[in-house]
């Protein structure tokens, strides 16, 4: 049976702004306070996911949240109609308004954990949504990741959804940013490759100094265990902790897996080698040849990655057995990390060609290509069972472009978000989103 990769990109949300919510974020700090543009955010989105279509991928498309999140507001205590708990929000606490505000379910790398039939004990899809809980605004995601995900794969003889796990930061998880699926055919059973940054509960482990370390060992053996993943079809790798110091909240952010190859900094993990013996000899019994490009350090330093998000590319395997690195402009423009690129390429090695995508928007916010994907590895059984609605086609592209155009403002500056008028915008664009998608109601304004 054929099976496939399916990238379901994240749909910016009609509420992108540059918060300066994410601390260990360096994007994320060093644009806080500019104004943005979510339309040409949603744009730049779209345009990748259409190039993808055309060059034959299968790929989806995942939608964007209700913001601001009124309830979350409620939550901490702002009381009265929905404009008032926005106006009284901005008045006594702002930050707290810009977090509620944020479109971060964007970056759907985060949205969950993905295991495929294949590495499952029961054989079904099993997604875990991300707790995300090192950040408020993105802590407040996971209840409608979970509605929305249900509602696109909804098969119950497929697909599996737990919960995310206990809203601790014993237990942090970033979903999909810190897992990678290996093996040597989609449909094959491969080697789940599990990143965290740190112990919770066993203090022998280093951790970082300076920024969080937002992923648990305790967390990604929950996942693995709530896939029913054998031990002989997981491995548990660290992040170095001083990368995550020099900005590399995530693991996507200086690795990147796909089949049988792993593209990696040189200064990515710890216990490096041991590592990647346990990956050779795991996927070797699953009659899979490994290999991993380690970027060395005197060509492209952790802060050439950081600033550029080389690692953070989608690797995409084409027809041909050959590799294809989807990166963003900012490669381009890093001249080190360019002609790593050129020589990559022109080596004979596995990844033959790169793609360069303007993500401009996304990326001053710390989300590049690879963020903006949820990774689904599907057989051609699985694929017909997701919701047709959220499928990408030349009509859908077109439809949503045409809604993106409609709805979205082409500026949002921080005093904006004070505007109740946002959220009747926002709640608009959504429902008819919900119908152009086929989804339902996912969002709590429909939902009673
Ligand atoms: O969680 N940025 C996101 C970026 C997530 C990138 N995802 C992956 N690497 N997979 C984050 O730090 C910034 C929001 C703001 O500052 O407005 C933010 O949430």
């Amino acid at each position: 049976m054929k099976s496939f990769e399916v990238n379901f990109d994240g749909l910016v949300g009609p509420t992108h702004n540059y918060g300066g919510l994410s601390f260990g974020n360096v994007a994320s700090q060093s644009n806080s306070q500019q104004a943005s543009n979510p339309k040409e955010a949603a744009l730049q989105g779209l345009e990748k996911m259409k190039a993808l279509m055309d060059m034959g991928f299968v790929q989806g498309v995942l939608a964007p949240q209700e913001r601001p999140d009124v309830a979350a507001l409620r939550s901490l205590g702002f009381s009265g109609t929905d404009a008032q708990v926005i106006e009284r929000a901005a008045k006594d606490a702002m930050p707290l308004l810009v977090a509620s505000c944020s479109a971060s379910s964007m970056w759907v790398a985060n949205a969950a954990t993905v295991s495929p039939s294949a590495d499952t004990a029961d054989g079904r899809v099993h997604f875990t949504a991300a707790n995300l809980n090192c950040k408020f605004h993105r802590s407040i995601e996971h209840p409608t990741t979970s509605r929305v995900l249900g509602a696109m794969f909804a098969d119950q003889q497929h697909f599996a959804h737990h919960a995310a796990l206990p809203a601790v930061a014993q237990f942090g998880d970033e979903g999909a940013a810190n897992h990678t699926c290996f093996c040597r055919d989609y449909g094959e059973a491969g080697v789940e490759f599990f990143v965290y940054g740190r112990s919770a509960f066993d203090s022998r482990y280093p951790a970082p100094q300076k920024y969080p370390a937002r992923q648990t060992l305790e967390a990604s053996q929950a996942v693995a265990r709530l896939h029913g993943l054998s031990e002989e079809g997981v491995v548990f790798g660290q992040q170095n902790p001083s990368v995550i110091d020099q900005g590399v909240f995530h693991n996507d952010v200086i690795a990147v897996g796909n089949g049988e190859l792993l593209f990696h900094h040189q200064d990515a993990f710890l216990n490096t080698e041991a590592m990647l013996d346990e990956l050779r000899r795991k996927l070797a019994a699953r009659g899979a040849k490994f290999e991993s490009i380690s970027v060395p350090r005197d060509q492209v330093t952790v802060d050439d990655a950081v600033r550029s998000y080389l690692f953070n590319s989608q690797l995409l395997s084409r027809a041909d057995g050959s590799m294809l690195l989807i990166v963003p402009e900012e490669c381009r423009a890093n001249p080190r990390v360019w002609s790593y690129l050129q020589g990559l390429t022109s080596a004979g090695g596995p990844i033959r060609e790169v793609k360069v995508f303007d993500l401009k928007q996304s990326m001053q916010n710390g989300g590049g290509p690879a963020c903006l994907r949820l990774r689904v590895a599907l057989n051609e059984t699985e694929l017909a069972a997701v919701n047709p609605g959220v499928i990408m086609s030349a009509p859908l592209y077109d439809t949503l472009t045409g809604w993106v155009n409609k709805h979205y403002r082409d500026a949002l500056r921080e005093s904006d978000l004070a505007d109740p008028q946002l959220l009747l915008e926002c709640r608009t664009a959504l429902d008819e989103l919900t119908q152009i998608l086929k989804l339902g109601s996912v969002y709590p304004f429909q939902i009673n």
